[in-house]
């Protein structure tokens, strides 16, 4: 039984629960939509991570940027990225968030500070140290956020990033999704280290592990890395144990696992974690009955927007490839 909440918390937790469960229904539909063959190309999936993405991103303001990974459905709902531009994408239509141009690994919005969607494993972390030094050149107090995989860090790219962030205190958070696997190949094939963050005491940066399935403790333990990159005393590498429920993209049935591991995971589902905190915590089942319907309709309307939308032209192909 967990601990009676007060009306703010309960509010809060409510509120995160909502948004991992958009994430959870939008990509149901996106998967269901794949099999159907209106979604072609590369699509990996969120489900089971959710916690760790919304967390995280409730831990800043909108003024500070996001940088994810091929993986980044559920970042870009969780930063409040329209869901239909986002199934637009995902169905290469116009309409879709990067015109229909990038698809699923690679949503795009400025506006809201979400800066990819990046499909090279790792080679998005020296580009966010990339924006991490232009907010400190440029004197303001934002931070930048970089989720990616445990294989990412084995990358050449994570390395030099986390060392010129390192060297330059910049106000970076790096943010290490471990799902225990890359691809098919579990963490032991690739990692002689017990946890990625103990990578963090070979660049002399602060660093931080937990696990990913409560979304305030991850929020709360982000919000740490956060506030000490706002002071300028530079980054922190959190690892964040977490698990995909599903193969790594579409097109893996993911045999390399047993049954009764994904199981084992399936039981601390974040979800079905906030679910009951909520309920325990004095929530109504039918206040989440409620939010279930709101965003069974949010999601309809995503692939019905998504269905209705045109193909972009041919000739869009060539842009936003190279600048002007
Ligand atoms: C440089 C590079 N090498 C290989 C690939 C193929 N690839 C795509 S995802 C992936 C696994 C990455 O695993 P991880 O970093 O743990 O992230 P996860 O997929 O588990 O979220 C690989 C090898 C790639 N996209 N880029
Ligand atoms: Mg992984």
């Amino acid at each position: 039984m967990g601990k009676k909440l007060n009306a703010e918390s309960l509010k809060e937790l409510t509120s995160f629960y909502r948004e991992m469960l958009l994430i959870r229904r939008f990509e149901e539909a996106a998967a269901k939509a794949y099999g159907s063959g209106k979604i072609g190309g590369f699509c990996h999936l969120y489900i089971g991570q959710e916690a760790v993405g919304v967390g995280a991103i409730a831990a800043l303001e909108d003024s500070d940027q996001i940088v994810s990974t091929y993986r980044d459905h559920g970042h870009a709902l969780a930063r409040g990225l329209d869901p239909k531009a986002l199934m637009a994408e995902l169905f290469g239509k116009r309409t879709g968030v990067s015109k229909g141009n990038g698809g699923s690994m690679h949503f795009f919005d400025k506006e809201k500070n979400f800066l990819g969607g990046h499909g090279i494993v790792g080679g998005h972390i020296s580009l966010a140290a990339g924006v991490a030094y232009a907010n400190k050149y440029s004197k303001t107090q934002k931070v930048c956020v970089c989720f990616f995989g445990d294989g990412a860090a084995n990358i050449g790219s994570f390395h030099e990033g986390l060392n010129l962030a390192a060297v330059w205190k910049l106000p970076l958070i790096l943010i290490c999704e471990n799902n225990h696997y890359a691809m098919g190949t579990p963490e032991y094939r690739s990692l002689t280290v017990k946890d990625v963050s103990i990578r963090a005491v070979a660049y002399n940066i602060a660093r931080d592990r937990i696990e990913g399935d409560e979304v305030r403790k991850v929020r709360d333990h982000v919000k740490v890395a956060v506030e000490r990159a706002r002071r300028g005393e530079g980054p922190t590498l959190i690892e964040v144990s977490t698990y995909r429920f599903r193969g790594h993209s579409m097109s893996d049935p993911a045999k390399y696992r047993t049954k009764e591991e994904v199981d084992e995971h399936k039981a601390r589902d974040p979800l079905l974690r906030a679910r009951q905190d909520i309920i325990d915590g004095g929530g109504k089942e039918t206040d989440l009955e409620n939010i279930e319907e709101e965003i069974m309709k949010i999601v309809e309307e995503s692939v019905d927007f998504a269905e209705k939308s045109e193909e972009p032209p041919p000739a869009w192909l060539y842009n936003h490839v190279y600048a002007d």
